[in-house]
């Protein structure tokens, strides 16, 4: 971390949103402790934790080796700090994988039950279906949807019970090149569920020892991640509740709305959010009843996104800022399902009117009110849901209510879908064609995409936002999605013509006005927002396409990835997708593998040495660096490299 932080804090200090700014203060003010406060009463966090090097996989332990030949060297059973920091690494990458596949087959399972009659969700999208009936080669003519849909749904859930052979959702999307190679390093996932046990196995106490065959594992964990987590859960909501449209609406804690019933949906898995939005449509008149306008939908985290690329429903808040939607005093409802929910928000929720709900049998929190949900009884727990939140509107108290008076514009909901019609527009033929020979001829440098978290120990949206404006102006095209996409998109990242334009270089800012007004717009937005941490899924299937319109290989490409504000190990296991595929994969924060030098060489060095690397076996590195400025730096270089293995010209330089 880079500052130094006292519990005296002013909440401009610790977040560039100036509304968030606001109630960080206000909490301080009514003495309601945040993950601000709890950070900086945290500090100084461990050494031996912070690099990688403290184990308690066992009753021998705890153990922490030191990096000093006085300390001791090795845990009580023997391992040494690579084997440590290594299995360490797999650990969390398996804790990121995890969900997300979970979430995959949730949805697999709802839509199961969906196309038996068994839950209220109709197929949104059979286009969709049919094209992963045809990846998936079930034979779909003639066959009604709902029996298309079993079948897709059955397929998937094979992905998490096959004992040989390949995930299924990795033949529908990797590229052969790549899928060569992993086989060649003996990396591909027989099914998620299987992996993430062997995983757990691997790294238990007395299993795999070896840096590197654990090193490979996290490449697995990344496949599990990639195929059975993002690019599941992606197909399979577009096939539930529709594909993602460019959607214009707005961000900011300034959404909540005081004259309404504010429900703030928390999350990841769209499977309760868009009943809870259904409901919500349904009950207006509830609310009138109890004296408000109506009631108001909005965002927090990833299934914030979800709602937002599907019904352009505001997004109020990413991660560090979830608990700030509470401090509000106007937030009726939050309602959550799993990953990234703090359990510091009921603390919070006690001292304002709020209901705080969660739903799922599996994640539960004291202080909060539990309302189960199953995609069986979605419209009954959703009703419920929506009412508790009138409920708790006839008691806030206005006294206590502040919602900052600011929001901003944004667009999001890109798709490769709708970026090559938006490409199209300038090329029918090959609406690859204006992109590839922009970057030809140098007036892009290359793309990058910022994803992941905002935290507590960056200053909350500011790395997202520095990294995207440093990208920018050196013309490096920029997508977003997660709580990144959160952090852009509140700061006025991502819509069209507007002042944001002004940090991109001149070359860039032509391609993107270009585009945009053959679209009936000012220009494309300077940062494409895709959607949730799953729709990573889009990201990599639009290099794939990008790739083979070049002909090359995706590690080819002058392309790479970012979290420069990463709170969470679900950035990692996505990241190790990227890097899977050979993208470059940028943290703003330690990953807690300095404490063996070997690890950490091995994912941050480039190709050539004597020692094995990620670069070497993928074609990719991982890069390491909290300054945003750095950073740029780091990954330009990369980019340029990168280009100038495909022969292309020297980019175009930055303006001023
Ligand atoms: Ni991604 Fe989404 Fe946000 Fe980070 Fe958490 S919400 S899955 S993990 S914090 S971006
Ligand atoms: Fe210590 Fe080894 Fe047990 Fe880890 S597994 S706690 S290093 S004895």
């Amino acid at each position: 971390m880079d500052q130094v932080l006292t519990p005296d804090f002013t909440g401009k200090e610790r977040t560039i949103d100036t509304g968030a700014a606001e109630l960080i203060d206000k909490a301080h003010r009514m003495g309601i402790e945040t993950g601000f406060d709890r950070l900086a009463r945290m500090l100084p966090q461990c050494g031996f934790g912070l690099l990688g090097v403290c184990c308690r996989r066992c009753y021998n332990g705890p153990c922490r080796v030191s990096l000093f030949e006085e300390g001791p060297r090795r845990g009580v059973c023997g391992a040494s700090a690579d084997t440590i920091v290594a299995r360490n690494f797999l650990e969390t990458l398996t804790a990121g994988a995890a969900p997300h596949a979970e979430h995959a087959r949730e949805v697999a399972l709802t839509l199961l039950e969906a196309a038996e009659g068994r839950a209220p969700y109709p197929i949104r999208s059979p286009e969709k279906l049919r094209q992963l009936a045809a990846g998936l080669g079930i034979e779909a003519e003639g066959v009604a949807d709902r029996e298309l849909a079993a079948a897709v749904a059955h397929r998937a859930l094979a992905d998490f019970q096959q004992q040989d052979g390949v995930i299924g959702w990795l033949g529908v999307h990797a590229p052969a090149e790549a899928r060569e190679r992993w086989d060649k390093l003996g990396v591909l996932p027989t099914n998620a569920h299987l992996e993430i046990a062997r995983s757990a196995t691997r790294t238990a106490m007395g299993c795999d020892a070896d840096p590197v065959n654990l090193l490979l594992g996290a490449v697995t964990m990344g496949l599990v991640d990639g195929y059975d987590g993002c690019h599941l859960s992606s197909d399979l909501q577009d096939v539930l509740f529709g594909m993602p449209q460019l959607v214009r609406t707005r961000a900011r804690l300034g959404v909540l709305e005081a004259e309404q019933v504010n429900i703030a949906v928390h999350g990841h898995v769209p499977v309760l959010s868009e009943k809870v939005l259904e409901a919500a449509g349904r009950l207006k008149e509830e609310a009138r009843e109890a004296g408000a306008q109506g009631i108001n939908v909005v965002g927090v985290c990833c299934t914030g996104n979800e709602l937002m690329e599907r019904h352009g429903v505001p997004l109020a808040s990413n991660f560090a800022g979830q608990e700030l939607v509470l401090m509000t005093g106007a937030c009726d409802a939050m309602v959550v399902d799993v990953q990234c929910i703090m359990p510091g928000l009921a603390e919070v929720a006690k001292c304002f009117h709020t209901a705080f709900i969660t739903t799922l049998p599996y994640v539960k929190i004291p202080g909060a009110t539990h309302v189960e949900f199953s995609p069986a009884r979605a419209d009954q727990a959703a009703e419920e849901i929506v009412r508790r939140a009138i409920a708790a509107y006839r008691r806030r108290n206005p006294a206590l209510v502040t919602i900052p008076d600011d929001t901003v514009e944004m667009w999001g909901g890109f798709t490769p879908e709708n970026i090559l019609g938006a490409l199209g527009k300038v090329n029918a033929a090959d609406p690859l064609g204006p992109l590839v020979d922009a970057v030809a001829a140098g007036d892009i440098l290359g793309a990058v995409a910022i994803v992941g978290c905002t935290g507590f120990k960056v200053r909350h949206d500011w790395a997202n936002t520095e990294l995207a404006r440093h990208l920018l102006r050196h013309n490096v095209l920029v997508l977003a999605n997660g709580c990144g996409g959160h952090s852009l998109a509140r700061h006025g990242f991502t819509v069209p013509g507007g002042k944001a334009l002004e940090y991109c270089g001149a070359s860039l800012r032509g391609v993107l006005e270009a585009v945009g007004q053959a679209n009936g717009l000012p220009s494309l937005p300077p940062v494409l927002h895709v959607g949730s941490c799953v729709d990573n899924a889009r990201v990599a299937d639009l290099l794939v396409a990008l790739a083979a319109r070049l002909g090359v290989a995706v590690r080819d490409l002058p392309v790479a990835g970012s979290s420069p504000e990463v709170q969470s190990p679900k950035v990692l296991s996505i990241g190790a997708y990227f890097l899977s595929l050979g993208v470059d994969v940028h943290v703003g924060l330690s990953l807690q593998t300095e404490g063996s030098p070997f690890v950490h060489r091995f994912l941050t060095e480039p190709a050539g040495g004597e020692e094995p690397t990620l670069d070497a076996l993928l074609g990719s590195t991982l890069i390491v660096e909290s300054d945003p400025a750095r950073a740029a730096e780091k990954i330009l270089a990369r980019l340029r490299h990168k280009r100038q293995a495909l022969g292309l010209k020297e980019a175009a330089v930055a303006s001023a």
